[in-house]
């Protein structure tokens, strides 16, 4: 019987021989590339971890023990060893299948939640605080990418680990890429560990330690070999970490199984917070992954022989490419144009600046707040930066948005991508809060276009805008609408009628606006009499108050429709407007629930089991409707 399918539960890791181990280890490759080969998913870096994350289930006992992943997004290994190779697991990322990041509603084993970088230091701190603080004896172990050692939150939590814990483990993750390769001073430091020549006394204890294992003598030889090859082991001074009381031991081969459980083994005793350098491959394993680590950090279903994905491209662009080659027009004819990216070139399309244009082009690396008010550094001194972020990603960096670039009048734009939903990542992902958390803001002009052209026009509006602007678009295909060659100024707060009638007004935002084109043609189908108005809102803040307060005493309701939470959204401010012109004009909002969406297969599925789908729209509104003739 295969090794995998025996396992239930992270108990049985500890009965196998280092044979099976190895053995296991090749097991779960074939699993992972088979499974996000059918769903896609987080490829790269759980391949890189394999052996890490056997050996870490090899030592510690979860969920007695606690396991924080940075992100997260390289735990499938930890699920199938926790219980969760079932058929679930076949359906990773998809309707009903595991969540493709750890999940404290998912098992017990996962003892933090992420899915956004820089939180698991800070996370595993509090733990083990509070197991200090209960007199536990338990360990905490918290696992970073080199990527996530960047975040602004992980050097506020490495500033605070010898206030608050006496026992800390640390294992820092260094495959040297973040999705694209990793950035910056911290990202030099690590190559400077690994490569530089300053020998320490091999960490005595640590060598004690080896030698008193069964196998370790072995071991010590093979990594005395390795520190001649490589310069090993770093003198404990001159590390940064010891700087932060935290101690450091590596770097270590991420994929010797033997070897990393000596380490963790030793790790464990430690009195001191300590943290284990282990370098890894991302990709190990599958060669199509190891060729293109960028594209397989996180892939979309890909033929495993030749990497090829398995969907057909869609023949329409992106909206995030429309955006990318937009700004790249733009930043031509304007030197002051510049674009910024927090550590997501290719996600955000920003790679065609770079490609073009690398001058005006900046990566700081995963650091949202860092990144604007950077932009809002430039902003002061006459440039016109562009940061474009994932609109989930951008709840990070509220106060830098209010504090730095709106209170100060800066002329920043936001290019918000996943705008809506990302069906396969979930809630951690969905892009559904950005108007709500940007409308309370004085200043913020917030839009969202209807198609492409609308957002090349809408990106070229912000530009030009003097103030903070910020345009929404969703991920994945645009809708296929031609291009004008030259993007064209949009009047800022200016809707945009696309369809007269009186009785039913619906104002739509962004994507939407294809669904009130749908709603509208059943309404008029099945109420003949009725005449149904579209609105391409265009702007969800400054609302076009004068055109709706026209429209509405005329109206027998009103109804907004939105790719976003219905809280605080642009459905809200509606009905604020029509509130405080005195107007009572009935307004039926159709949007997303005030819960956390889960992650699915499709945005389709996902918008009909929350009834969004065109039919379930139609229901609602019609019933509204009825209730009102
Ligand atoms: C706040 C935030 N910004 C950006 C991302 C997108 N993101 C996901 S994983 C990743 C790179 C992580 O690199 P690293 O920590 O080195 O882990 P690895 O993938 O190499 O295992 C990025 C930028 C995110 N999840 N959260």
């Amino acid at each position: 019987m295969p090794l995998l399918e025996a396992i239930k539960s992270p108990t049985d890791i500890k009965e196998l021989t280092p044979e099976q181990l190895q053995a296991l280890a090749g097991e779960i490759r074939e699993r992972i590339i088979r499974v996000t080969s059918e769903n896609g998913g987080h490829i790269g870096p759980n391949l890189g971890v394999v052996e890490l994350t056997i050996a870490l289930h090899r030592i510690f006992d979860t969920p007695r023990d606690s396991f924080v992943f940075d992100v997260s997004h390289q735990g499938y290994i930890h699920k199938l060893l926790t219980g969760r190779n079932d058929a679930r697991f076949d359906k990773l990322r998809q309707t009903s299948g595991y969540c493709g990041f750890f999940n404290r509603d998912e098992s017990p084993h996962d003892a933090f939640g992420a899915g956004h970088a820089g939180t698991a230091l800070s996370a595993a701190l509090g733990l083990a605080a509070a197991r200090d603080l209960r007199g536990g004896s338990e360990h905490v172990v918290a696992l970073l990418g080199d990527a996530s050692l960047t975040c602004g939150i992980t050097l506020e939590a490495l500033n605070n680990i010898s206030s608050s814990t006496k026992r800390l483990i640390v294992v820092l993750n260094d495959n040297e890429w973040a999705i694209d390769k990793n950035v910056g001073a911290i990202a030099d430091y690590l190559n400077h560990l690994i490569t530089t020549s300053i020998y320490n006394r091999a960490n005595q204890e640590v060598e004690q330690f080896l030698r008193s294992v069964p196998g370790g003598g072995r071991l010590l030889a093979l990594s005395s070999r390795v520190k001649r090859d490589t310069k090993d082991f770093i003198t404990p001074q001159a590390s940064l970490f010891e700087k932060f009381k935290l101690r450091y031991i590596g770097p270590v081969d991420g994929h010797n199984i033997e070897q990393l459980c000596n380490y963790l083994e030793f790790c464990k005793r430690s009195t001191v917070p300590i943290l284990l350098h282990v370098r890894t491959i991302k990709g190990k394993g599958c060669d199509v992954a190891l060729r293109d680590p960028e594209k397989f950090h996180g892939s979309s279903p890909f033929q495993i022989s030749t990497g090829a994905p398995k969907t057909a491209a869609a023949i329409t662009p992106t909206w995030q490419d429309v955006f990318g080659k937009t700004l790249v027009k733009c930043a031509h004819s304007d030197p002051r144009i510049l674009g910024i990216t927090a550590a997501m070139p290719s996600g955000t399309s920003l790679s065609f600046l770079k490609q073009e244009l690398p001058k005006q082009y900046f990566d700081v690396g995963i650091a949202e707040e860092h990144a604007v008010v950077f932009a809002a550094g430039l902003a002061a001194k006459g440039y016109k930066p562009v940061c474009a972020i994932y609109s989930s990603f951008l709840q990070r960096a509220f106060d830098m948005v209010f504090h730095d670039v709106c209170l100060q009048n800066l002329d920043v734009t936001f290019c918000l991508d996943r705008a809506g939903l990302s069906p396969n990542d979930g809630a951690t992902h969905h892009g559904l809060f950005d108007i709500a958390y940007l409308r309370c803001i004085p200043r913020t002009v917030i839009m969202q276009p209807k198609d492409e052209d609308e957002l090349a026009d809408m990106v070229h509006t912000a530009i030009d805008y003097n103030g903070p602007a910020f345009v929404r678009y969703p991920r994945g295909p645009a809708c296929g609408a031609p291009l004008k060659d030259t993007p064209a100024l949009i009047p800022i707060g200016r809707a945009e009628v696309l369809k007269r009638g009186k009785d039913v007004q619906l104002w739509a935002l962004g994507s939407m606006v294809a669904d009130a084109h749908i709603l509208a043609q059943r309404l008029e189908k099945e109420y003949p009499k009725l005449t149904v108005g579209i609105v391409n809102a265009r702007f969800a803040k400054p609302l076009d108050a004068a055109l709706l307060t026209t429209q509405a005493p005329h109206a027998r309701f009103i109804v907004t429709l939105e790719d976003h939470a219905l809280s605080g959204g642009f459905g809200s401010a509606i009905i604020e407007t029509l509130q405080d012109a005195h107007l009572p004009t009935p307004v039926e909002r159709i949007g997303w629930p005030d819960k956390f969406i889960e992650h699915g297969t499709t945005q389709e599925q996902l918008r009909s089991a929350h009834a969004l789908s065109p039919e379930a729209i139609h229901s609602r509104v019609s019933a509204r409707l009825a209730t009102l003739s």
